[in-house]
């Protein structure tokens, strides 16, 4: 059966308990835990926190940079009440394929450490008793999975992972698990489409059900006050008077659903939406017909001690600090985030551009690391490799499609487009993702340096560009910045000469800067440094009507493979690791708060 990607709600039909805290965890460098018997739980393993990357706990570089196969299990008990619900054991994610078993019995596998599967675990649980559940999971890198990269193993028999990308392979139950109680006949997914003026507002929904039934739903406004009701699989709310979602200015609504058997209610699920429209229009991005000017940022799951787990007190801290710099959006760069940081946007009015994590598919991106120079997808891996990118496409797209707050879907990060090769798999990346979102959003991809405007043969897909472009830091840096400001106004000077007539958004651009470190005049790594190449980057934008957007790499400072680059991970965050600003924070903070929410509209 398809993973229902609903989040997990509690009420009169369906329950939900969080089974995060403390599990035993142990590592299977030899891969031999089932015929040890983990599969069954086991008690000697060392208590690892759940949700988190195990990585940053050790105090040992084996275990920290641990590649392979790993374990974790927990007990938990079913009341005997439960009995006649279906029970599922829900993963937000597990980094990057797991299996999972309970009270010794292997109920699924999957591939994919950013997204939430669902264990349909009824038929292996005991009620009124207590139940094991077990999860083998593996974080090796390959070029024909996502995030693509090497596990490669060392002379001492170590395995150690190669990421053709830059940030940390923080690996585990990055997210929260749910033991989840829903009724045999249920609701397993449902969609909006939406028609919107200031006098009205038209939702559009269709439910999806694992049995026929008939359905009602209706839609409160935030005093709980019903204000419009339907009937029937799929039709139309109609509100009179809306308040429309905006950007920055968000109104949630409330979708009840109620799926009704023989004339009783057997399931209900609802949740917030916004009413809202989302349109390209020439060099326009607009939202509710009207044009936005998108600032923000590129950004990651990071932190210390936890990694790459969700963390609802660093997600609180980074929304306030995009609100007090004057951010209206950010890209989930390079993987979709947790469920609730949508909702954080969505409550926020804040845009999301939400990004597969199609990462590392260019061989010259590994160069930190000594990567191979040739195209990626000239690479026997490639067949595998899509199979794996178009279902993680689907499964975002489903479980992401019905936030306000999603402007767009990154369907991946920097590939390699400069040769013939990459158009075919783009060819078909871009058709077979066409129909899956109702609400039809623009599709993108992230171009960076070697795909340039002349270098690109893929610039025919993306309804809207989002260019990595790093004048400045990877070349003509520090003294040379004047060449390469030349540099990128000759470039954007062939896009305005060229008959697309599409917005363009910088999804990337930025210094690696030390915090603290002053020089006057400046030097690359300095404070100083920073601030000017975001004022040469602002000067560029602000000379082209077509760039619509600006979202300087990165929010934070975050963790990355250690390297000759790097010094404790790439410092190009406009605040620090432990969310401080740096100075350009406060430069950028004086340019976003200033300029209107619909620049350059109209010019
Ligand atoms: N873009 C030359 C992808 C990000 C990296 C960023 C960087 C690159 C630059 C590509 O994931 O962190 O190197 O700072």
């Amino acid at each position: 059966m398809e993973d229902s990607m609903l989040y997990p709600v509690i009420n009169n039909y369906r329950s939900d308990e969080k089974l995060d805290g403390l599990w035993n965890f142990k590592f299977d460098p030899a891969s031999e835990g089932e015929k040890q018997g983990w599969q069954n739980g086991f008690n000697d393993g060392i208590k690892m926190p759940v949700p988190a990357s195990f990585n940053d706990f050790f105090t040992d570089k084996d275990a920290r940079e641990y590649t392979g196969d790993f374990w974790y299990t927990k007990k938990f008990f079913l009341p005997i009440y439960f009995k006649g619900q279906d029970i599922q054991i829900r993963f937000g994610a597990a980094t990057h394929r797991a299996v999972v078993f309970v009270n010794g019995q292997k109920i699924r596998s999957h591939e994919g450490g950013f997204l939430p599967f669902t264990a349909e675990v009824s038929d292996a649980v005991k009620f009124g008793e207590d139940n094991v559940v077990s999860v083998k999971i593996n974080n090796e890198l390959h070029r024909d999975a996502l995030p693509a990269g090497d596990t490669m193993t060392l002379k001492n028999g170590k395995r150690m992972a190669k990421p053709f990308f830059d940030f940390y392979n923080y690996s585990g139950l990055n997210r929260s698990v749910h033991l989840l109680t829903v009724p045999k006949d249920r609701i397993t997914d449902y969609s909006t489409t939406y028609e919107v003026s200031d006098e009205q507002a038209t939702v559009h929904y269709t439910v999806t059900a694992n049995t026929d039934a008939d359905f009602k739903v209706s839609l409160a406004d935030e005093n709980g006050q019903v204000v419009a009701t339907s009937e029937g699989q799929s039709g139309d709310l109609v509100v009179k008077d809306p308040t429309l979602w905006n950007v920055r200015d968000a109104y949630l609504y409330t979708i009840e659903i109620s799926l009704i058997k023989d004339g009783q209610t057997v399931d209900t699920y609802s949740d917030e939406i916004g009413l809202r429209t989302i349109e390209i229009k020439g060099h326009e991005i607009l939202v509710n017909h009207q044009s936005v000017y998108l600032r923000g940022f590129g950004r990651h799951e990071d932190s210390i001690y936890a990694g790459r787990a969700f963390d609802i007190n660093v997600e609180r801290r980074d929304m306030n600090l995009m609100k007090w710099i004057g951010a209206n959006s950010f890209r989930s760069s390079h993987y979709p985030y947790d469920e609730q940081v949508y909702r954080f946007a969505d409550r926020e009015g804040i845009l999301v551009i939400d990004e597969v994590p199609a990462v590392g598919f260019k061989m010259a991106a590994a160069s930190f690391l000594g990567g191979l120079d040739q195209s990626f997808f000239d690479g026997d891996w490639i067949h595998e490799l899509y199979k794996k990118h178009i279902d993680q496409v689907k499964d975002m797209i489903k479980r992401d499609k019905n936030h306000p707050s999603v402007l767009a879907w990154s369907l991946c990060n920097e590939p390699d487009t400069s040769t013939d090769s990459a158009v075919p798999y783009f060819t078909k990346l871009f058709n077979d993702s066409a129909e899956l979102d109702p609400q039809k959003r623009p599709r993108t991809f992230t171009l960076n340096e070697d795909d340039t405007f002349e270098k690109s043969k893929c610039k025919q897909f993306p309804d809207f560009f989002l260019l990595n472009r790093y004048p400045g830091w990877y070349h003509k840096w520090g003294y040379e910045i004047s060449d390469g400001e030349a540099a990128l106004r000759d470039e954007l000077d062939e896009w305005q000469k060229s008959d697309i007539d599409k917005p363009v958004v910088f999804s990337e651009y930025g210094a690696d800067t030390e915090p603290g470190l002053h020089k006057l005049p400046s030097i690359m790594w300095s404070e100083e440094y920073q601030i000017e190449l975001l004022e040469m980057f602002d000067r560029v934008f602000d000379s082209y009507d077509f760039i619509r957007g600006e979202q300087p790499w990165n929010l934070a400072d975050f963790q990355t493979v250690e390297g000759n680059m790097r010094v404790n991970g790439n410092k190009k965050g406009l605040f620090t690791r432990d969310r401080q600003p740096k100075a350009a924070a406060f430069y950028l903070r004086k340019r976003w708060t200033k300029l209107p929410l619909n620049y350059k509209s109209g010019q």
